[in-house]
């Protein structure tokens, strides 16, 4: 039996960039990538995505990412586009080693099951918290609905907080930097610029609103907030981005 020949790097991956390209409208999911990115140095392409006319569930997006939700990151090397932020930011940290601890390291479960946290829980609510006559169309059962996120939201915070205090901070893992203070910095923007209604503040939140603040000292957070519209203190005092494409 002969082995067959390898098949042609462009065969294999016809639609693997040259390098990456992160596809997003201002303020959304992709700001957390964004970050990273900025974080770690890496040159990357943006393709902006206008929320304001759907332009995420148009056919050619659906094509990278089926559910037509942003972000969406082109990766060299890789056989589709990825979507998914906190399978990102994880590919992105694991590929650059840094800001997340090694597979062998014994924080290693720490920073995985906070990011699972994140993502399954915090920033799931708060999506759904944002617009949740989407899910419940009667107006007083959305209501509910939304109250309901609006407790669990801050229950999250609260375990947050807790894991904080635990680890002395400043960061999520204590004394290093990861995607995990990213991720839960731009969840506590959202949550206190989109359909909060006063309802969660930093207030109760102490050693939060300290990695929050020393967040926004970051030259490479200051620079994604700079593409992404985001003025002032992204974090403690957040407002509105102002670019083009950008909803509630
Ligand atoms: N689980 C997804 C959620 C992403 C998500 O919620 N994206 C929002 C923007 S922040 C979106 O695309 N919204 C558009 C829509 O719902 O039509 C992830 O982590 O990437």
């Amino acid at each position: 039996m002969t082995d067959l020949p390898p098949l042609a790097e462009e065969k294999r991956f016809p639609d693997s960039p040259e390098r990456y390209r992160l596809h997003g409208s201002p303020d959304s999911a992709n700001f957390i990538v964004r970050m990273v990115l900025e974080e770690l140095g890496l040159v990357y392409d943006y393709a902006p995505v206008d929320r304001l006319i759907s332009q995420q569930n148009s056919d050619a997006y659906r094509r990278l990412n089926p559910q037509g939700l942003i972000p969406v990151l082109e990766v060299p090397g890789q056989d589709g586009p990825m979507f998914e932020t906190a399978a990102i930011v994880l590919h992105l940290a694991d590929t650059h080693e840094n800001f997340a601890p090694a597979i062998a390291s014994p924080d290693r479960g720490r920073f995985l099951k906070w990011l699972f946290f994140l993502s399954n829980t915090l920033h799931s609510d708060l999506r759904i918290s944002f617009k949740p006559e989407r899910y419940v169309p009667e107006a007083q059962v959305a209501a509910s609905l939304h109250a309901g996120l609006i407790r669990r939201i801050t229950g999250s915070f609260g375990h947050l907080e807790a894991e904080l205090s635990a680890q002395g901070g400043p960061f999520l893992l204590g004394g290093a930097l990861s995607v995990l203070d990213h991720y839960v910095a731009a969840c506590a923007r959202w949550a206190q610029l989109y359909r909060n209604e006063g309802k969660w503040s930093l207030e109760a939140t102490p050693h939060l609103r300290a990695l929050l603040e020393r967040l926004e000292t970051r030259p490479a957070v200051c620079k994604a907030c700079e593409l992404e519209g985001i003025e002032g203190k992204p974090f403690t005092e957040p407002r509105p981005a102002h670019l083009p494409g950008t909803t509630a």
